[in-house]
């Protein structure tokens, strides 16, 4: 299926040459006369099965672990659960009419783990669930809307935290290949960008360290659980996400993606009947992982503070990358955390190594100050324990915030920390190709008229753009979130979407920044089509 862009370019080329106007109406949409990404970049809006989809006992979906958390009173700030959320596994089509009308070429979204497999690997498959599943998946494409798929974004089969404590025992790893067998056998013919997980780094934190994610564990002054041990679940968890990751990556290469390039031409012919039965498809799509990606600045020009910004990164989203392209743990973690880090043998070491990643996924929101607390004393903060590295995040320096501050604790308008976010990727991991799978503003009162979430939006492309224009392989951009929905903890208090959900009627109604974003890519295509033309 092609994307829509080419098609647009071509019609755009056609009104310009019969002498029609610029289709750019909003000032702010246009940043320039050329673009720096390329023209088959994608541009998206992001969502995930739990937030979005509701139907929590419909079609035979078994409950998952955020439907059994939500139910339980106290966990959830506004009482809420995401028992209907934005009803979207109901209201998908209406939702992609939306998507359409905002002109994306890309939708991220992920599959409900319980709607396809309700038990695990201890039961039976949901037809109902691949049916839905391919219904999206058909009717995006329909649209010129490729699929961008997340296999695992927080929620798993209640099942296996019940069986084995679901991410601390590594039988999960099994679960997970499973998992991700059935997908890639029933829509990998149509889905080409894969995501194992999102976000396992906040996922291992929220679960094992703070415990203010299912299934609530934590230990001293880390949080408030009657179970658990900070200091060395999140490791154990995350090490068992990793090992969970490379089993679908490895079996997405060796069972899915590419069969015959590997190999010299003149084995081929043998190579292809050796294979005959064993493989499933050429598939030929590419597979990634998910990573929170915080920039930090140190709060000092000392060389102390600038170490603590390597330790702050190593111990937020290097825990995950390297390992999954180096086959290895970072050595700061190694050297802070000691035995506490768990080790991989060599055969799995070199697995990792050797299968990598296609490319790397940036959910990027926000920058932070980091203070050294190896080398000097630290008040306790975000950071400073030796569990999580010794580096003590702050939002202000000398009295000032990092950036504007926002209606959400965490989030700060720092858009340059866009630009050295994805060149610090793109140095350490030798430009592998990166998605930006994740950027958004939330606001707590509820506006239509957004023009903070339009400037945080333009202000932090461009400085993707600056990165791009720098040689960053940037392929894509998903604004999460094309509605307002379930946000976690906060339930539906905090809204992040370029459309206002009214939650009692469920009525979609466009902010500001929906028809920013549709101005913006429109903008993006009329630079491509007339990209050529203005070199002649
Ligand atoms: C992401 N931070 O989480 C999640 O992937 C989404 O499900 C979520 O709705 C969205 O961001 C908005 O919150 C984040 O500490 C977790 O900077 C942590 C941070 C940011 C986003």
């Amino acid at each position: 299926m092609e994307a829509r862009f080419p098609v647009l370019a071509l019609m755009l080329c056609f009104s310009l040459a019969v002498g029609s106007s610029n289709p750019v109406s909003l000032r702010s949409a246009d940043s320039g006369v050329s673009s720096s990404f390329p023209s088959n970049f994608l541009f998206g809006t992001a969502s995930s099965s739990y937030q979005f989809e509701g139907a929590y006992l419909s079609d035979g979906k078994g409950l998952n672990n955020w439907d059994v958390f939500t139910h339980t009173p106290g966990n959830i700030a506004d009482g809420t659960t995401g028992d209907i959320a934005v009803d979207h596994y109901n209201r998908y089509q209406e939702d992609l009419d939306l998507m359409s009308r905002i002109g994306v070429n890309s939708y991220r979204f992920s599959i409900s783990w319980s709607r396809i497999l309700p038990k695990g690997r201890f039961g039976g498959v949901n037809q109902a669930g691949i049916v839905h599943y391919n219904n999206l998946i058909n009717e995006l494409l329909q649209r010129g809307i490729q699929p961008f798929v997340t296999l695992t974004h927080y929620d798993i089969p209640q099942e296996l935290e019940e069986r084995y404590r679901a991410w601390l025992s590594p039988q999960i790893q099994e679960d997970f290949r499973y998992y991700a067998e059935v997908c890639f056998i029933s829509f990998g013919d149509r889905v080409k960008h894969w995501v194992t997980f999102n976000e396992p780094n906040v996922a291992a934190i929220r679960s094992y360290r703070s415990g203010i994610f299912p299934p609530s564990r934590c230990s001293g002054s880390f949080g408030n659980c009657s179970h658990g041990d900070s200091e060395t679940e999140p490791y154990i968890a995350g090490h068992n996400m990793i090992l969970s990751h490379a089993a679908a990556v490895n079996l997405y290469r060796t069972k899915f993606q590419v069969t015959t390039t590997h190999f010299p031409p003149r084995m081929l012919g043998i190579f292809n009947l050796l294979m005959k039965f064993n493989v499933q498809k050429e598939q030929g799509g590419s597979i990634g992982l998910v990573l929170n990606a915080l920039w930090y600045e140190p709060i000092s020009d000392s060389t102390e503070d600038q170490l603590a910004v390597e330790r702050a990164l190593a111990f937020f989203m290097n825990w995950f990358l390297d390992p999954a392209i180096f086959g290895r743990y970072p050595e700061e973690m190694r050297q802070v955390l000691g035995p506490k880090l768990p080790e991989f043998s060599s055969y799995e070491s070199r697995l990792l190594k050797r299968i990598g990643l296609d490319f790397i996924g940036i959910n990027h929101y926000t920058s932070f100050y980091i203070k050294d607390c190896m080398f000097s004393s630290c008040e306790q903060g975000p950071g400073a324990s030796k569990t999580e590295g010794l580096a003590l995040r702050l939002e202000q320096k000398n009295g000032s915030y990092i950036g504007e501050p926002t209606a959400v604790d965490w989030l700060f308008v720092y858009p340059r920390g866009m630009e050295k976010i994805v060149t610090y990727i793109k140095e350490r991991y030798n430009n592998v190709p990166m998605f930006i799978t994740e950027n958004g503003f939330g606001q707590t009162r509820d506006i239509l008229n957004d023009v903070r979430r339009v400037d945080y939006m333009s202000s932090y492309l461009d400085a993707l753009e600056t990165a791009v224009r720098k040689g960053a392989d940037v392929r894509g951009y998903f604004a999460w979130a094309l509605l307002d929905n379930f946000e976690w903890t906060s339930g539906y208090t905090t809204r992040f979407g370029l459309y206002q959900v009214d939650f009692p009627s469920l009525k979609r109604i466009p902010r500001l920044s929906a028809t920013w974003y549709k101005n913006y890519i429109e903008n993006f295509i009329f630079k491509v089509a007339t990209r050529g033309a203005s070199s002649l």
